[in-house]
């Protein structure tokens, strides 16, 4: 297909800036043989400058776990798009399980900061993903549904053009379990069914979805090789340049 795998590493509130170049420089030395994969990775705000020294010469890409939607003002503890930006940011984090469950993000927040993210020319990476009581009561369904719609109120093709989803079943998020691929590929399709009544055939085709939950080295090439499951985002999985190394060369 036209979509080219984006895996990426999510390495959450891990590694100082030092750590973080570290494993970034052994990274871009182990990746730099891979064309047919992009590769991002989104250190913790205070390295990213850091790594981004490291990153800019090669295909790896930087981005942020986070983001706040105005442009400047005094709003103490938040970044802004423009930022990201200044120190290399492409990609953006946005609505991560996480900070739906722990910093009282919500779709209309979620909605908020890809609006400002896109009008800033930042990719945002938008997680969307049930919980396990959601699955439980079959309403994966609907509450992506809801997430999706919400998520994207207002936004036009173009903003849209510019998106990467992310789904994550909170249930399979640092816990060992993993959605099986078939369970992965059911919801992806879902996924790309919606975008493609919002937005038509065209930008459901390109629109890149990946996948998000306890991803590894032993199971990435299955769930790649599933039609709709167009990369990874990696958590635990992506703090160590060689094991992540392994999922980036999955093929
Ligand atoms: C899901 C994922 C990365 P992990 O949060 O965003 O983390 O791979 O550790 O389950």
């Amino acid at each position: 297909g036209e979509r080219k795998p984006f895996i990426a590493g999510n390495w959450k509130m891990f590694k100082t800036a030092r750590e973080a170049m570290e494993t970034a420089t052994a990274l871009v030395n182990r990746v730099s043989d891979v064309t047919g994969v992009e590769v991002m990775i989104a250190p913790n705000f205070t390295a990213l400058t850091a790594v981004y020294d490291v990153v800019r010469e090669s295909a790896v890409r930087l981005g942020a776990q986070n983001l706040f939607w105005e442009a400047e003002g005094a709003f103490t503890g938040e970044t802004s798009p423009n930022m990201l930006r200044d120190v290399g940011c492409r990609y953006v984090i946005i609505g991560h399980s996480e900070r739906r469950q722990y910093f009282g993000e919500t779709d209309q927040t979620v909605n908020k900061k890809i609006k400002a993210a896109v009008e800033h020319g930042l990719a945002p990476i938008f997680c969307v993903g049930e919980t396990e009581n959601d699955r439980e009561a079959k309403k994966t369904f609907s509450v992506l549904d809801k997430q999706v719609q919400n998520g994207l109120k207002d936004l036009r093709s173009d903003d849209v053009a510019m998106l990467v989803i992310a789904y994550e079943p909170v249930w399979a998020i640092g816990t060992g379990k993993t959605a099986s691929r078939e369970q992965v590929q059911e919801v992806h399709n879902f996924l790309r069914s919606l975008i493609e009544k919002k937005y038509g055939n065209e930008l459901a085709n390109s629109i890149r979805i990946q996948y998000g939950g306890s991803v590894k080295p032993n199971n990435i090439k299955a769930l790649m090789e599933m039609p709709d499951v167009d990369g990874a985002l990696v958590g635990g999985a992506s703090l160590d340049a060689d094991t992540f190394s392994k999922i980036i060369h999955f093929q």
